[in-house]
């Protein structure tokens, strides 16, 4: 058997390969079985007891622990410099988990104004049902968040980099804001997972991730997580996505994100480059009106981005092309240019081993009241890139190459 490594003294690449990943007790096998099992058997109905009322380690049904998702569970915690995490179904599964574990009826949520849809749908329809009231700021702004602040305020929810208009919070400065009010911190970490932004270092209560995106990072599996102190996910895990919403994940989707979040330091290393590589390649093209990457030196973010981010400024970004291209109407032109790439696949998600490009306002965003995406910038001009891995040559060839079709 190995020796237990301590990670807080290791690396980021270490940690994500050997975290959570001990040899299986029973055959010493080094990448951790799919326990493809919905229930486990005891030995004696006393031990099933023991297990049950939790005097004894041991996995009884699926829904509620798995060997699988343990493994997943400890590298997860690892990733955040959390005590603990929760493996969720999807990404919404971890969201949901974090919403009703400090909301209840009669309390408010002050949350980020632009955020993934879902979660704004979230929000909108399904919180108002349990009388919880949500309303918006613009996080970046720091005023706006103290000026959101209610009597009843409970949680402040964002997105540490905002899909898709890419805007920054200042983790920091907020959860000081939230925490002197005895106000909890979530944060979705989605689109900068570690090594780029490390929200519970800079004060925020608990992180939640969509793994279905970097974390996972092959583009075969919709997972979540919910990430923290051990005392926050206890009554989460037990009250909450194992009982009430049944959000755990499949062992084979728990195997599938543990194996790709071993190489998650060097795919974020190359997200990062070619994210910026195509940032910059926009900046400089005649039909491109505004990139929002915060790594650019030109953006309004960037001295936030630098204190944050450390250089991994990642792989996703959106830009604006410019009104009337070749007579078009803005749909037209990004549909136009969107139908002329030939790497880049047209698809949302984020994080896939391959570059995604998409049309929020029609997509990703399309149930977004319009008034809204309005207020937010989620424009018809506007196209999303999550940045792949492929050659940094080529994609930019690609870019060169699509945009020719719109001079
Ligand atoms: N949080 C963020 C920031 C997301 O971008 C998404 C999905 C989720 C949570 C939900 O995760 P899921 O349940 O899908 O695992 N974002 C998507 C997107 O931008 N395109 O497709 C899905």
């Amino acid at each position: 058997m190995k020796r237990k490594l301590d990670f807080s003294k290791l690396g980021f690449g270490t940690g994500m390969i050997h975290a959570g990943q001990e040899p299986d007790p029973s055959y010493g096998a080094l990448a951790t079985p799919i326990y493809q099992t919905s229930t486990f058997c005891f030995d004696t109905a006393e031990e099933g007891g023991e297990i049950f009322s939790g005097e004894r380690a041991g996995y009884a049904y699926t829904r509620g622990g798995n060997p699988t998702t343990t493994a997943l569970e400890q590298k997860l915690s690892i990733l955040e410099g959390g005590e603990a995490a929760i493996a969720t179904a999807s990404g919404m599964g971890a969201v949901g988990g974090a919403l009703l574990a400090y909301a209840k009826a009669g309390d408010h949520i002050l949350r980020g104004r632009c955020i993934y849809s879902c979660t704004e749908h979230v929000f909108r329809e399904n919180l108002s049902k349990f009388n919880i009231e949500v309303t918006s700021a613009d996080f970046s702004d720091l005023e706006a968040v103290a000026g959101g602040i209610k009597e009843n305020t409970k949680l402040l929810y964002f997105e540490s980099m905002s899909n898709p208009m890419m805007e920054l919070s200042d983790i920091r400065e907020i959860s000081r804001i939230a925490h002197d009010r005895g106000i909890k911190v979530v944060v979705d970490n989605t689109f900068t997972p570690p090594p780029e932004i490390r929200p519970l270092s800079l004060g925020a209560d608990l992180v939640v991730h969509s793994t279905t995106k970097y974390i996972n990072g092959h583009g075969d599996a919709i997972g979540g997580a919910i990430i923290g102190a051990k005392e926050e996910l206890d009554p989460i895990r037990s009250g909450i996505t194992t009982k009430l919403l049944g959000t755990t994940p499949s062992p084979f989707n728990s195997y599938l994100v543990l194996r790709g979040m071993q190489t998650m330091e060097l795919r974020m290393q190359r997200h990062c480059e070619n994210g910026f590589a195509i940032a910059s390649f926009l900046e400089g093209n005649p039909h491109v009106k505004r990139v929002y990457y915060p790594g650019l030196s030109s953006s309004p973010q960037h001295a936030l981005a630098e204190r944050m981010m450390k250089g991994n400024y990642g792989g996703i970004l959106a830009f604006e092309l410019k009104d009337g291209i070749r007579g078009m109407k803005a749909f037209d032109a990004c549909k136009k240019l969107l139908n002329s790439f030939t790497i880049p696949s047209i698809a949302v998600s984020l994080g896939d081993p391959g570059t995604l490009v998409e049309h929020a306002a029609s997509m990703t965003h399309g149930a977004v009241p319009a008034e809204e995406r309005e207020r937010e910038g989620i424009t018809d001009a506007l196209i999303r890139v999550s940045a792949g891995l492929e050659d940094k040559e080529d994609l930019l060839a690609d870019f060169r190459a699509a945009f020719s079709v719109l001079d």
